[in-house]
């Protein structure tokens, strides 16, 4: 018989090789170990854990899918599995390494030039260097194309003007990748913290991702180095072509939270005696805790294929969009419902489901919302663009 605690029904772990499982269980181990004894503590206090950037270091977890520079170089799967792990503990641990990863390495990597390679990759590997990613502005995130953020070439140099909001590790990074409107379309750009013009603040009072930093940047005529433009992007492609990136994590990371959600819920019932029988033994809450592993379960084996046509460089970021929509979904629905089975208890941030159905209401909304996907997912079907 399987175990369905796991949760494994359909014997996901024989898909895995044992580079697969060897990584998900050495960060599913620093999960258990060192992010949750702290993680409901940060959450309430609205504190991100910075104390554990170096383990997360060491672990591999920043560019782990880059072959040099220090990266680990692991597969796809591997990769996506470190990210449910993650999130498994917080879903703003996961952003952090989502956006050092693929929002700020992988631009680095695919668009910079070898100086901007060495200078920032193997301090980033390390976490001697923090970066973020700046796309979003104020006047709306779903449309970047229509950014007003502008840079200027001013003899050698750029001169950056404009702002940029919802920005995660805004205000900690060491490096920002901005992006800009020029005279000859979207350009990305690296502004090093405390080039003048350059400031940022952190957004407060969110009821989400409350253990994650989130900021704004402005950008006054802040003057940028030639040097620092990444040459090879050009157009809005290549900030989106970084989207892919996070995306891939994010649809294996609602897993996470989903199985950590699926899990409490399954203890409790087993525990919790109501009308003379466990709660376990009631029909209706054996039917909610069979459709969360249904949902959980389908989510596994979309991402895993999703991990295999990644390596094998066949994927296509609409089977991304549609992977981030179903598996974030799953993410909220399991957590909704299992913070409803638990109770009163269950509001309580001693309890983990409320703490990732909240973060969840930003995880469904960055990196693309959920009505985004869906339409990125109907214009590949028909063809015709509908934003
Ligand atoms: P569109 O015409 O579709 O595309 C322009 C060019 O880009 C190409 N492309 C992509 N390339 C790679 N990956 C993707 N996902 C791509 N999507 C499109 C496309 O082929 C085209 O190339 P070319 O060569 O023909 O020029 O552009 P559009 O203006 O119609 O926009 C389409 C739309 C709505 C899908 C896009 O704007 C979009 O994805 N909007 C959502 C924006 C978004 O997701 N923002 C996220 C900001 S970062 C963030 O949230 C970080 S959270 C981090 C954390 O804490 O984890
Ligand atoms: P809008 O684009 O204004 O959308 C508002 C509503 O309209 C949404 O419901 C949307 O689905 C809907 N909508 C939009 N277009 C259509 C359409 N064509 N048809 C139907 N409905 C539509 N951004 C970054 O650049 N870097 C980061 O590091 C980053 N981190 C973030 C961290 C957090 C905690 C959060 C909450 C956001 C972060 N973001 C970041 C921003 C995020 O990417 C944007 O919030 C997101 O892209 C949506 O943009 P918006 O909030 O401006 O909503």
């Amino acid at each position: 018989m399987p175990d369905v605690t796991t949760p494994d029904l359909y014997e996901i772990e024989s898909l895995l090789s044992d580079e697969e499982r060897a990584v998900r269980d050495a960060v599913g181990r620093f999960v258990d170990d060192k992010v949750l004894p702290i993680i409901a503590d940060c959450f309430e206090h609205e504190r991100f854990p910075s104390e554990l950037i170096p383990e997360m270091a060491e672990l591999g977890l920043f560019g782990p899918t880059l072959t040099d520079y220090g990266c680990a170089g692991v597969g796809n799967v591997s990769y996506g599995l470190m990210m449910q792990e993650l999130e498994r503990g917080d879903s703003g641990i996961r952003s952090f390494a989502s956006v050092q990863s693929g929002l700020v390495m992988y631009p680095i990597h695919t668009y910079g030039s070898d100086e901007q390679k060495k200078r920032w990759l193997p301090d980033m590997a390390k976490a001697k260097a923090i970066g973020c990613f700046g796309l979003t502005e104020p006047d709306g995130g779903s449309d970047p194309g229509t950014m007003k953020t502008h840079a200027v070439k001013q003899g050698g140099d750029w001169v950056l003007n404009g702002a940029k909001m919802w920005i995660t590790s805004g205000t900690v990074a060491d490096v920002a990748v901005v992006w800009a409107q020029t005279d000859d379309g979207i350009r990305g750009f690296l502004v090093e913290k405390g080039t003048p013009g350059y400031t940022s603040r952190d957004i407060k009072r969110k009821f989400s991702l409350r253990a994650s930093i989130t900021s704004e940047l402005f950008f006054d005529n802040c003057k940028i180095p030639a040097e620092n433009q990444l040459p090879l992007a050009k157009g809005l492609g290549a900030p989106l072509g970084c989207l892919t990136q996070a995306r891939y994590g994010i649809a294996w990371g609602g897993l996470g939270a989903a199985m950590a959600c699926y899990r409490e819920a399954l203890a409790f019932a087993k525990e919790r005696i109501l009308f003379g029988s466990p709660l376990a033994a009631k029909q209706t809450i054996q039917i909610r805790l069979a459709d969360m592993l249904r949902q959980i379960v389908t989510g596994q084996l979309l991402v895993l294929q999703l991990g295999r046509l990644k390596d094998a460089g066949t994927m296509h970021h609409s089977q991304v969009s549609l992977a981030k929509w179903n598996n974030v979904r799953v993410g909220m629905d399991v957590a909704r419902d299992a913070r409803d089975m638990l109770g009163a208890g269950g509001i309580s941030v001693e309890c983990c489901p409320i703490r990732h159905m909240l973060n969840l209401e930003s995880v469904i909304t960055y990196e693309g919302t959920e009505s985004i996907h869906q339409l990125i997912v109907g214009r590949e079907i028909t063809g015709i663009a509908s934003f």
